[in-house]
């Protein structure tokens, strides 16, 4: 069995040649030997996804390859997913989401799987979710926390709309936790649009919900 940096290599490998059936197969053995689905997550393809990314700033590839790569990443992340147990949802209620404009779904969908197992009941508002729909179905569904996936600039000021909406209809108390690239470039900016707090990863998104839903 190759270790799992040299299994991450083969899988950045595979994306990068765009070839879907080489990492397809790869992910399958991992999952038949046994590997954890979340290391297989947070070990090989989160890496391979920051290394595509690393490329993207020194402008070695372009967009419509990104457009691939990622989609062969979201594939595999889907079958992995599918292996993780199922737990009852004991927790309350999470919104999340991505602001509007914003079609970066990788992220969100990581968070989403690791609060529900942390037994929080996940309401995924989907890509590109209007100011209004965050607050409307967190009031509906009594959510204490929103969850904002936020990777573009120009559409984060979705999140202080969603925090100005919360405040003029007396939910002050709803809290906004925000992530992605945005923040992991600059964290003080969670604080700039209104949010409440931000965390760098899925494991930490779960921290921090916990933290602030004050449930331990
Ligand atoms: C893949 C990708 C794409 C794919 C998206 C495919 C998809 N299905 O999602 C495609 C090709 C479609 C795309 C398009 C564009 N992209 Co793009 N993209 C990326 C890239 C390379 C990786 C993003 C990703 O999926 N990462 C993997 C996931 C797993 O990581 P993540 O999202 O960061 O999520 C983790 C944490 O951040 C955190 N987290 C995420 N969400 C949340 C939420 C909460 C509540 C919490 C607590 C934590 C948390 O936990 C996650 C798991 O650990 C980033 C570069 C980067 N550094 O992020 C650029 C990047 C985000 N894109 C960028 C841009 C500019 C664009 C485009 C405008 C086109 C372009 N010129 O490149 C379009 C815009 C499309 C749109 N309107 O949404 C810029 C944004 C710059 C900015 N400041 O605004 C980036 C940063 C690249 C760059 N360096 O320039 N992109």
């Amino acid at each position: 069995m190759p270790t799992i940096s040299e299994i991450n290599a083969r899988f950045l490998h595979y994306i990068q040649s765009l070839d879907q059936q080489g990492a397809d197969k790869l992910i399958s053995n991992c999952l038949k030997a046994g590997l954890p689905p979340e290391q297989i997550i947070t070990k090989i393809i989160m890496p391979a996804i920051d290394a595509i990314a690393e490329k993207q700033k020194n402008r070695e590839v372009v967009v419509a390859q990104i457009y691939v790569m990622a989609k062969i990443a979201e594939n595999e992340i889907n079958k992995v997913l599918v292996e993780m147990p199922i737990k009852p949802r004991t927790k309350g209620t999470v919104i999340i989401g991505t602001p509007m404009g914003d079609y970066h779904g990788l992220g969100k969908k990581l968070v989403a799987t690791f609060l529900r197992l942390a037994d929080y009941q996940v309401m995924d508002l989907g890509l590109s979710v209007n100011h209004f729909d965050f607050v409307n179905m967190a009031i509906a569904f009594n959510a204490k926390i929103i969850c904002v996936s936020a990777l573009l600039l120009h559409t984060a000021l979705g999140i202080t709309e969603i925090r100005k909406e919360l405040d003029s209809r007396g939910y002050n108390h709803i809290k906004i936790v925000v992530g992605g690239a945005l923040f992991n470039f600059n964290p003080k900016l969670s604080n700039k649009y209104g949010a409440d707090a931000m965390a760098p990863n899925a494991l930490d998104a779960v921290r921090v919900v916990r933290e602030l839903a004050g449930d331990f």
